[in-house]
């Protein structure tokens, strides 16, 4: 665990692009949709259309939380978004398969939505106002933490989508917050990445309250955090970004 950490660090200090993961694929009922492939989405002419909205050519990490990276990955403020989304009913499951994840990048899995201002999210940053709301968090169970669960169950995570929020367009942000290095200020790892979804069914509920960027900071006590002195549950770990929002069915 120890070496995998090193090995990371070395990677990104020589500026190579580590091998973390991304998000080639997810999966809803059982159908698989492309999701956006680092190693191969960026070099095919015409770009082509993904519901994972694309990063630069890059798998790894941010380190600053205020950044506009923040949002839903490296250079994705930079990288139009196509108009094309994947369709889930409200209380139906998103399946987010990454291509890998390296054991050792203790930290817990968040998970977010935004509700687009129009029926297409593909003219939507998501980066300014606070659309966004928490709907499900892993942390730490059965002596592990969620990261290392998600790397053992094929490197998938599902995401159960609320039964009672309004139809319509929406960004689900699904993040892994690595804390290996996160004892000093600056050491955590974001990796977000945005599900262009359209939600049917559902109620009428229209959550927000959260912006990304703007409520990490990187002394958060999730953020800034020890995670060698004893496990999660001992230290009664506070993952950022509060509570699932409340009355989420
Ligand atoms: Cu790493």
């Amino acid at each position: 665990m120890r070496l995998s950490t090193l090995l990371c660090s070395a990677a990104v200090l020589v500026g190579e692009v580590a091998a973390h993961g991304y998000v080639p694929w997810i999966r809803i009922n059982g159908q698989t949709i492309a999701g956006w492939d680092v190693n191969k989405d960026p070099y095919t002419t015409p770009q082509p259309l993904r519901v994972v909205r694309g990063t630069k050519q890059d798998s790894g990490f941010i380190a600053d939380p205020t950044s506009t990276d923040i949002t839903c990955s490296i250079g994705n403020q930079a990288l139009p978004p196509g108009p094309i989304s994947a369709t889930v009913a409200a209380g139906g499951t998103v399946d987010v398969l990454w291509n890998t994840w390296p054991l050792g990048h203790y930290g817990p899995v968040l998970n977010y939505m935004a509700k687009c201002p129009t029926s297409d999210c593909s003219t939507y940053k998501g980066d300014s106002g606070s659309p966004w709301f928490k709907i499900q968090q892993s942390v730490y169970a059965n002596g592990e933490w969620a990261s290392d669960t998600l790397a053992k169950s094929n490197f998938t995570y599902s995401v159960k989508i609320p039964s009672n929020i309004a139809p319509g367009a929406y960004l689900l942000r699904h993040e892994n917050l690595a804390l290996h290095g996160a004892s000093n200020q600056g050491g955590a790892q974001f990796y977000p990445v945005c599900i262009q979804l359209t939600v049917t069914g559902g109620g009428s509920l229209n959550p927000s309250g959260l912006s990304f960027p703007g409520t990490y900071k990187a002394t958060d006590p999730g953020i800034l955090f020890n995670v060698y002195q004893g496990d999660a549950a001992n230290q009664a770990y506070v993952p950022p970004g509060g509570s699932v929002y409340p009355g989420l069915t």
